[in-house]
């Protein structure tokens, strides 16, 4: 029977340990996705060296990251799972959507100039040019949905602006990819700086929570959470960013609505609220932590997950390419 379900695209750079923003923002809804799409999820090192990595560090962490989407319960046999350096077409579609792509265009991107004014010392081409590989990830996989948070959604809107324009300037090669806001989607804030978005190459490691911390770690950096001096716990996003970002953990956790979150805490001190989000956090994650190092200890067994993922990605990118080469005159045929 041929298959009829609509393609989904998403990755994470294993450019630091994984967040529960990452798990609670992505990951937790991959797994979900898994039945209802054909889902390919990829390892995006090659985004990851926009930001200066140690080699070795960047080795072990693309598997580290395989490992915790395994863990997390994203199944080889429903998803392809692949490592992006491993598909040389990522590259290549690449430089072809550059040379698609105006300056201005690329210029106007808020991520580049959060992550250049970050990365100050560093402000390279790869950095400026990232939502076009970004945008040739999508396009390589023919992907319907991508999965994004809202920070995400300028790159979505790029990545059509590019598939439009190569599809009437070279006839119709490209899928156009909406973007796929989840159900249940949690944005995480930083435990340091509430205004901001948890990130996992935060200089300051209080401000976030790794899916692979100790429980004793979780409970440390929770009690180090910022909060505000009203000491009454109400959502409010705005003027309350650090207790009610608190409050979205355990929503996000315990799969409660808002109401009944703030109801559960009801004539309590931000001790105890730090307390119980330090347990559901700890609870959450822990079945994910053991799964974890059953699959990291069984090096064969990953290595089989990606040598599989990339030879099933590299069929499809492998066929988009052919395309592709062909409209641009590239090939020789
Ligand atoms: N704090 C968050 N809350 C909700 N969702 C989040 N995501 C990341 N952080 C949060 C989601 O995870 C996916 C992959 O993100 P990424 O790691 O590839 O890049 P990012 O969004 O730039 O995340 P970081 O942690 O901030 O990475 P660095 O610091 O390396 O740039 C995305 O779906 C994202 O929405």
């Amino acid at each position: 029977m041929e298959n009829t379900k609509k393609r989904i695209f998403s990755g994470i750079q294993p450019s630091g340990n994984l967040t529960i923003g990452n798990y609670l923002g992505a990951l937790r809804n991959w797994v979900q996705l898994q039945d209802d799409y054909e889902c390919i999820y990829c390892v995006v090192n090659m985004h990851a060296i926009t930001v200066r990595q140690d080699p070795a560090v960047l080795r072990r962490r693309s598997l580290e990251t395989m490992a915790i989407f395994l863990a997390c319960g994203i199944s080889p046999e429903k998803s392809i799972l692949f490592i992006q350096s491993h598909i040389p077409e990522h590259t290549m579609l690449n430089w072809v959507m550059c040379c698609n792509t105006y300056m201005g265009e690329a210029q106007r991107m808020t991520q580049f100039k959060d992550k250049s004014a970050r990365h100050a010392d560093n402000i390279n081409t790869g950095l400026f040019t990232y939502p076009v590989l970004m945008a040739s990830d999508i396009l390589l996989y023919q992907a319907d949905l991508v999965p994004v948070g809202a920070d995400q959604k300028q790159h979505i809107e790029l990545t059509r602006d590019l598939c439009t324009r190569f599809n009437n300037t070279y006839g119709e090669t490209f899928v156009l990819p909406e973007p796929y806001i989840p159900k249940i989607g949690a944005r995480i804030m930083s435990l340091q700086e509430p205004q901001k978005t948890m990130s996992k190459s935060d200089p300051n490691p209080n401000a976030f929570i790794c899916i692979l911390d100790e429980p004793d770690v979780i409970v440390r950096k929770l009690k180090r959470a910022v909060t505000d001096s009203e000491g009454v716990i109400a959502y409010d996003p705005d003027n309350r960013a650090g207790v009610s970002n608190l409050l979205s953990i355990y929503a996000a956790c315990t799969g409660k609505s808002m109401d009944q979150s703030v109801k559960d805490f009801e004539g309590q001190g931000y001790g105890s609220l730090k307390n119980t989000v330090a347990d559901v956090v700890v609870d959450t994650l822990s079945p994910i932590q053991a799964e974890y190092n059953r699959i990291i200890s069984d090096k064969e067994y990953l290595s089989k997950v990606i040598e599989e993922g990339d030879r099933k990605a590299s069929a499809i990118a492998q066929r988009t390419m052919r395309k592709v080469y062909h409209k641009v005159g590239l090939d020789s045929k």
